[in-house]
Parts: structure tokens; sequence; C-alpha cells
């Protein structure tokens, strides 16, 4: 071990991300009377007013330079408006109250409450072209994947990086019919699927985190999600590699008219230019990231990661709140 000490150590400075915990936590709290009620806009709506709520209290000038209600057509933090104290940093803050609405009313697992945020100016704001391929794994793949070759290929790479045989490898990717190709390609080269229903911001995490089963994250998916992975990605170490997607030549003018780039391969450092990122996720239902919100007697017990690129930390935090606090308010 290194007998210098670390700059951190000798200034030790503020985590955003231990104060954000709490809206998460909040917005998957007020989510948990919807899980499984069918009523899509009601858990959002919920979810989006507890995180604004909490938000109001941290010392920071957020601008949301990616909230989730356009391409859904859910209730909005609103991009462009302002959360926080106003005191503080100035930064921008990507926030999905329920990164998997339609699990939580369906009463299914893997939905998140989740928030990204980096230094004033440093992300991408993606909003106007609604989705982007993407691929995600950890640090081992830095280097090794490269988006543009066939997944086989890529499979294969990060196999030999990790010391897995090709048919260790696990693939997490959206159900989706539009995946058909990317599915059979993945399993023709002896690795495994995960099919996730929704939710690739907890898939991209858990290609990069260790000590999961799954090794790669990829496919066509939500680009709001893709930039607020690439902040925790980050704070990770790990590899993303995303392209625009545009479904529409509209769609496609609107992405050229805000200066984004087709045809091009966007890293993490061009979706978040910033190397000081926080990311923050609670657990709304079970899930491989984190467990969903849990009732015991008097009790609800919340789970999130709280992840901090400048510090390298990872922290699950574990929260007992007495849920007669919660009620009615
Ligand atoms: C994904 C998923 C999200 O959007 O990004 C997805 O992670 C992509 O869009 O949870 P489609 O659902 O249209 O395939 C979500 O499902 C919802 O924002």
């Amino acid at each position: 071990m290194s007998t210098e000490t670390g700059t951190l150590f000798l200034h030790p400075d503020r985590n955003l991300a231990l104060e954000l915990v709490r809206a998460t936590e909040a917005a998957a709290i007020r989510a948990v009377p919807f899980i499984g009620k069918g009523d899509k806009l009601g858990a959002d709506g919920a979810a989006v007013d507890a995180m604004r709520k909490f938000l109001g209290t941290v010392d920071f000038d957020g601008l949301v330079v990616i909230g989730e209600g356009e391409k859904d057509n859910a209730p909005m933090l609103f991009n462009g408006e302002h959360v926080g104290t106003g005191r503080g940093p100035a930064c921008d803050i990507a926030v999905d109250p329920i990164d998997g609405t339609s699990l939580t009313a369906a009463g299914r697992q893997n939905a998140i409450s989740m928030i990204a945020v980096s230094d004033r100016g440093t992300m991408l704001d993606a909003s106007s072209v609604f989705y982007m391929d993407k691929i995600v794994t950890g640090a081992e793949g830095i280097g090794i994947i490269d988006i543009h070759r066939p997944i086989g290929d890529n499979i294969r790479a990060l196999a030999k990086a990790k010391g897995k045989r090709p048919e260790d490898i696990v693939v997490a990717v959206l159900d989706r019919p539009r995946h058909a190709q990317l599915i059979d390609d993945i399993r023709e080269a002896g690795a495994g699927t995960r099919l996730m229903l929704d939710g690739d911001v907890a898939g991209g995490i858990n290609a990069a985190l260790y000590g999961t089963r799954i090794d790669m994250c990829v496919g066509i998916g939500g680009s709001p999600e893709g930039v607020a992975t690439a902040c925790a990605i980050k704070a990770l170490g790990g590899e993303i590699q995303t392209i625009l997607y545009p479904q529409t030549d509209d769609e496609r003018q609107r992405g050229m008219d805000a200066g984004l780039k087709f045809d091009h391969v966007y890293t993490a450092n061009e979706m978040v230019s910033s190397d000081n990122t926080f990311f923050v996720a609670t657990g709304v239902t079970d899930g491989g990231l984190v467990k969903g919100v849990r009732r015991y007697g008097p009790i609800i017990r919340t789970e999130s990661i709280v992840l901090r690129s400048h510090s390298g930390t990872i922290r699950r935090i574990s929260a007992d709140h007495l849920a007669e606090k919660w009620l009615d308010h």
C-alpha cells in the first residue's frame, strides 16, 4: 500500500449525494401506495412531488437538465427548473423520480428513484432525441469494447479481459421487439441474457459494479437514462459508449438544432464533461441493484446506493424511517 496521503484525506469535503439521497428515499416511500395499483401517473406524481420537496431543502443551485416528463408525458420536474435552496454549488441535475413507472404500477421488480448531478454546464442535454444505443461495462471494458463492433466480438473481448469464458458473460438488455436480433446474437456468442422489462439505468450500473451478476448492458433505451447512467459510470470507473438513435427526420433535425451529434460515439466524458459527479438511487420495488421499500411494523425501510466520483465512494445506505412520520403528509 502507498504511504502517500490522498488529498481527500487531507481535505475532506461535502458529499452532496448524502443529502440528495433523502429525496430519492422520499420519492420511493411516496410511490409505495401505488405499487401494483395500475396507476402509472399517480405513482409518478407522488414521487415527483416528494422529490421536489426534499430537493428544496438541499443547499445547492440545481438546474434540471434532464427531467423525465417529456418522453412519458408524465408529471414533470421540468427541464430548466431550478431546484435546491439556490445557495451553494451550481449544478446540473438529472432526475427520474421513478425509473420504471410501468413496473411500479404493475407491481414488478426493478423500479428505482434516481438523481444524477454534475457541475453546472457539464451535462449533455439529449432531451430532443428520445433514444440512444448504449453499451456499458465495468472498468475491464475500457479500451476493450467498441459499440460499433458486433456484440459477439464485444462479448469475447470482455470475457478475455475478465478472465472468463464467453459462456460466463451475462448481458442485460431491455426486452423489446427491437432487440430480437441483438438477443439472438448475444446467445449465439454463448453469453446469457438478463432481459429487463424497464430500467436500463439500474442495468447499466449493475454492469459496472463489482459483485453483481451482470457484465454488460446493451441496447436502445432512453437518452436521458443514458446520460444519468454516464454520471454513475464516472463514479464507478466503468465504460459507457452511446450513439443517438433518432426515430424520425424531424427528431434528427431537432437534435441537430440542439447541437447534438449523430453517427457519433458519445463517451462518458462527452455526456458528462465534469469529473465531479454524484449519483443516488433508492429502490422502489425489489431489484438487483437495491431492494425496494419495505414495511416492518412501525418502520419503513429503504435501501439506496450513493456514488461520488471525486472520492470514488460507493455507499449502500439502509435507512429505517418511522412510518408514523410519513402518514398523511
Ligand atoms: C428505458 C428504460 C426506462 O424507457 O430507457 C426505456 O430504462 C426506453 O424506452 O425505464 P421504451 O420503454 O420506449 O423502450 C423506460 O422504459 C421508461 O422511461
